[in-house]
């Protein structure tokens, strides 16, 4: 996605000047960048959320049920066609938050902070900050490792924010009760999980609502930039037995695919910590793993309902910006057997991503126009008033 084909986001951010060829070529304005009428900046909730694909009944999914981002996504913009930069949590990050492709940045892999490339770089949070919003994080918006980095800083950026939560919950203390699959590899990385006793707000996602909950009770009536990152559905797929109970193994159906639907497939394709199928794993395993994955989904459906009430017991949602986003997608046994990440097929490049902005006349439809995750920067800077640095990719890394 070149200069020559800008995306949806991007004709946003470039506002008037492609205000003309938007019309001409058709393209429906769902978010416009006129003034928004704040007596002060918009407040900013960004939800982030991990590994997680479009296994949601807002984009379609029959089975799994997200009744409180389906109302996010009715409230704002759906985006069904949204790509992130990278399908792997700390490259996709990194982008989303600098607004800069991972070949300027110099980060593809989990260990390299964006800093080591590019050390003046200018986040979105850090913008926020500088233009005097109150900026926070609450869990993981930068990378971290899930679940050993859990309770630290991980791979964060100290200039984004003006403080942090880390939370850590029992789900931590639970380890030696979650369920690997693959018993050779760390639970951060293979197909485990947990039915976990307990409630939700003593689940590591559960305090991060709680936490980011205080905040935008402490801090309603500044500007604020506020990013709440949950920690699941990535593995290890623990969660409360309640939402287990929510997908019976006898209902799940596995990915239907062509016969030798890998016969046209180039080995580069694939993933090389995903070399065999399915990981060699049988049937009910893999059922199991899915009636996990889904039921981590809900249970993080539920601490985003818990945001969002409060924006609405607040009375903040005429005046906060709310973006939800995944890092990547996610596979679940598709194309005869390939699970988790590291693809670039659909179900792994294409993100979820949806939009609420306050008074827009997008709100409440869907989008098929393609938009890539370092449009968010420039979309968000500015339907807040402010100046994005004049370098990033959306304006072809020139100073115009
Ligand atoms: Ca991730």
């Amino acid at each position: 996605m070149g200069a020559s084909t800008p995306s949806y986001l991007s004709y946003l951010y470039l506002g008037h000047k492609m205000l003309k060829q938007m019309l001409l070529t058709g393209c429906l304005v769902l978010l416009s960048v006129v003034n928004t009428g704040f007596a002060r900046g918009p407040n900013v909730l960004m939800i982030a959320v991990d590994d997680l694909n479009h296994a949601m009944s807002c984009y379609g999914h029959p089975q799994v049920k997200t009744p409180h981002i389906d109302s996010l996504a009715v409230q704002g913009v759906r985006f069904d066609k949204a790509y992130c930069q990278i399908p792997l949590c700390n490259p996709s990050r990194a982008s989303i938050l600098t607004g800069r492709r991972p070949d300027e940045l110099r980060v593809y892999d989990l260990e390299r902070h964006f800093r080591d490339q590019l050390p003046d770089v200018k986040t979105l949070p850090q913008l926020f900050k500088e233009n005097g919003w109150y900026s926070a994080r609450v869990g993981k918006l930068y990378h971290y490792n899930v679940p050993f980095g859990i309770g630290t800083n991980g791979l964060d950026d100290a200039a984004s924010w003006d403080h942090v939560v880390n939370p850590k919950g029992r789900d931590t203390d639970d380890e030696k009760l979650i369920y690997n699959a693959e018993p050779h590899r760390a639970i951060s990385g293979a197909l485990s999980w947990l039915a976990a006793d307990g409630t939700d707000e003593e689940q590591t996602d559960g305090i991060v609502a709680t936490e980011a909950i205080k905040l935008l009770e402490a801090h309603q009536k500044e500007p604020f930039f506020l990013g709440v990152g949950f920690y699941r559905p990535h593995t290890p797929f623990v969660a409360p037995k309640k939402y287990f109970d929510l997908y019976p193994l006898d209902k799940i159906q596995l990915p239907k695919f062509p016969a030798n639907d890998r016969s046209d497939i180039p080995e580069a394709a694939f993933a090389h910590n995903c070399p065999v199928p399915n990981y060699g794993l049988d049937r009910d395993t893999l059922l199991r793993a899915t009636q996990a994955y889904y039921a981590s989904v809900s249970f993080i459906d539920a601490q985003v309902g818990r945001l969002l009430d409060a924006v609405k017991r607040l009375k903040l949602e005429d005046s906060t910006i709310i973006i939800f986003w995944s890092d990547h997608g996610y596979h679940l046994g598709e194309h005869d057997g390939i699970w988790q990440k590291r693809t670039l097929f659909e179900e792994c490049s294409r993100t979820p991503l949806i939009i609420y902005a306050p008074d827009q006349l997008g709100n409440g439809k869907p989008t098929q126009q393609v938009v890539e995750f370092i449009d968010i920067y420039p979309t968000i800077a500015e339907l807040c008033g402010i100046s994005a640095p004049v370098d990033l990719p959306v304006n072809n890394g020139q100073k115009t």
